[in-house]
């Protein structure tokens, strides 16, 4: 496992880490397990962006619980922790399942609809984690080193000479800052690739998800305390969050 200060040094000269075997087979199966119910019937994308030929599984601790160890993976949470004010939050938590015939997305930075001028601060970091083994031919994650200090005249073209595809074997985790262009590759195999990506963003941005909508009361109230600070049942000092005046969390005590 590479340690936390090697993962910081990496991500801030390349915008992005990849942290080898961070999970074990048996998360990964489980996980997989919760999942592939919900993958037999699920529809493929609505537009070019989610994947004509991809399949994405959105509010996912009501149909994965599993993924929360993914979520509050501790080595992923000391680079999110590093740039991101506190307490931050879980943006998104999405199953990707890219299917043969998929082709590239277009190149973009997750946190870009908080409209602030590049080159800045990233004020997101998405971990993308290897529920198949990501090659590059089966739509591995692509992205664009050092992209994360580009300014806003600086979009890179899809086909970027520097463009990299993330090879990683299963149980592995892809960590970049909201900066960095990225995209979902193009799947020229014959075999699905599936995917968990969990993204975060500073606790003053407003989630993609609607977390606390999302995720039923009594399926929250059963994750770990990290995980529900990150859904959403925080307080960002010195009252961003309240729920009627008190902190949100005792919404859960009755659950
Ligand atoms: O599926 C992937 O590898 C990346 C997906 C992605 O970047 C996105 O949907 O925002």
């Amino acid at each position: 496992m590479i340690d936390t200060a090697t993962a910081l040094a990496r991500l801030d000269a390349d915008g992005y880490v990849v942290l080898p075997d961070a999970v074990d087979a048996d998360l990964v199966a489980r996980i997989r397990g919760e999942v592939d119910p919900y993958l037999a019937s699920a529809p493929f994308g609505r537009n070019d962006f989610e994947g004509f030929r991809t399949q994405r599984l959105y509010a996912l601790f009501a149909k994965a619980p599993s993924t929360a160890a993914l979520v509050a993976h501790p080595a992923v949470l000391a680079l999110v922790d590093h740039h991101l004010a506190q307490p931050c939050l879980l943006s998104a938590n999405i199953a990707i399942n890219v299917h043969p015939g998929e082709t590239a997305q277009d190149l973009h930075p997750d946190d870009g609809y908080c409209g602030v001028p590049r080159p800045r601060q990233p004020y997101g970091l998405s971990a993308i984690w290897a529920i198949d083994d990501f090659t590059a031919t089966n739509g591995a994650t692509e992205v664009v080193p050092g992209s994360h200090r580009f300014g806003n005249d600086a979009t890179p073209a899809a086909d970027d000479p520097r463009i990299r595809s993330i090879e990683m074997r299963a149980g592995s985790v892809l960590v970049f800052l909201g900066t960095t262009y990225h995209r979902g590759g193009a799947n020229r195999s014959d075999r699905t690739r599936l995917a968990i990506t969990p993204q975060y963003c500073a606790p003053w941005m407003r989630q993609i998800e609607n977390m606390s909508l999302a995720i039923p009361n009594a399926v929250a109230a059963a994750m770990p305390e990290r995980v529900q600070e990150l859904l959403g049942y925080s307080i960002m000092s010195p009252f961003i969050g309240y729920v009627d005046g008190m902190h949100p969390r005792r919404l859960l005590e009755h659950e």
